[in-house]
């Protein structure tokens, strides 16, 4: 089925000539990547591609990104140029309302729309879906629609940068569900081809500014566990953010720190915004994050989720989710 759903699409690369490209809101680097891994691909191809996002990208990405395609979304300069665009192709999200601002310009526009994604419940709102749930990353989906399109030369060392990019950090470094041995053989095709996996590892994860580390060692000051251990949680509120001079993609990834506890299965970072509250979940197993996500607006993967709300306090927040995460570790307690 996705081979037919890759097929249907290739067509719109060569008929048409101009592309806009986005992600979700917060981008990360499974949405850059793959955004930055299409538009070169386009653009060899002499095609006009913009990216335009809601949010710029972090500086941690900046690297992928060296000619500054990549463009945050200004709806007086950019709304003619998403109506009059020939192909609108959103990726990693599949839900407009992820796209923040553009969310109108996007719905309104009468572009041909493509989803490339690889998560839950996609939304009706797009004319052809290159959608797979089981799929490691977006990043190894555009790998499938370009290989799929063009012999694998046609992958220049800068695409596979992006797309290594794109896979090691929605797998968590090669860690996750769906990492087998046919995700390893494309990681391994994207090496032959030019991403330097050292090099990679290094803009992303070794780039840490002091206040990140400092914010760090005051978040994981503030672990907590519930449900006799099995549910651990960690919180960052506004002054926190303040003291260290960090902001909310600082916190990326934090949740790796409740989750390597020995015996808990499920974690939470508690995240005060301005306006609200942000959470993020991770589960192992059959622990289903994203059904609590979706309880406060959320949604996600099943073991990496989220939801965030506006004009709630950080405390009774909290509180809620926690009381209500018990009913999804039911079947971890009765296993002890
Ligand atoms: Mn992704």
């Amino acid at each position: 089925m996705l081979n037919s759903a890759i097929k249907a699409i290739l067509p719109l690369f060569t008929e048409h000539n101009r592309f806009v490209l986005s992600t979700h809101v917060n981008p990360d680097g499974d949405g850059l990547g793959s955004e930055i891994a299409l538009a070169e691909w386009l653009q060899s191809k002499g095609k006009e591609v913009h990216i335009l996002n809601h949010d710029a990208p972090p500086a941690l990405y900046l690297f992928l990104d060296p000619h500054k395609v990549i463009q945050q979304y200004v709806h007086a300069d950019h709304a003619d140029m998403i109506a009059g665009t020939d192909v609108l192709v959103v990726l990693d999200t599949n839900h407009p309302g992820r796209l923040g601002s553009m969310e109108p310009a996007v719905t309104a526009s009468r572009a041909v729309k493509v989803c490339i994604d690889h998560h839950l419940d996609p939304a009706s709102f797009a004319d052809h879906y290159v959608v797979d749930q089981e799929a490691s990353s977006t990043g190894e989906l555009v790998y499938r629609i370009l290989t799929e399109a063009d012999p694998p030369e046609a992958i220049s060392p800068a695409i596979a940068r992006a797309l290594y990019c794109a896979i090691m950090t929605d797998t968590g470094s090669f860690r996750y569900s769906h990492v087998d041995p046919e995700l390893h053989s494309i990681v391994g095709d994207l090496i032959a081809r030019g991403a330097d996996p050292g090099n990679i590892y290094r803009e992303i994860y070794e780039q840490w500014s002091p206040g990140r580390i400092r914010l760090l060692g005051e978040t994981l000051a503030t672990l907590d566990l519930a449900y006799q251990g099995l549910l651990a949680h960690i919180t960052i509120d506004q002054a926190m953010l303040r003291r260290t001079g960090t902001v909310e993609s600082d916190t990326d990834n934090f949740t790796i720190y409740p989750m390597s506890i020995q015996g808990v299965e499920a974690g939470i970072l508690f995240l005060e915004l301005n306006d609200g509250v942000k959470m993020s979940l991770r589960s192992r197993a059959e622990i289903p994050m994203n059904e609590l996500a979706k309880e406060f607006g959320g949604g996600g993967h099943r073991n990496a989720a989220g939801a965030r709300m506006q004009n709630v306090g950080l405390e009774s927040f909290k509180r809620d989710v926690l009381r209500a995460a018990g009913k999804y570790l039911q079947h971890e307690q009765r296993k002890q």
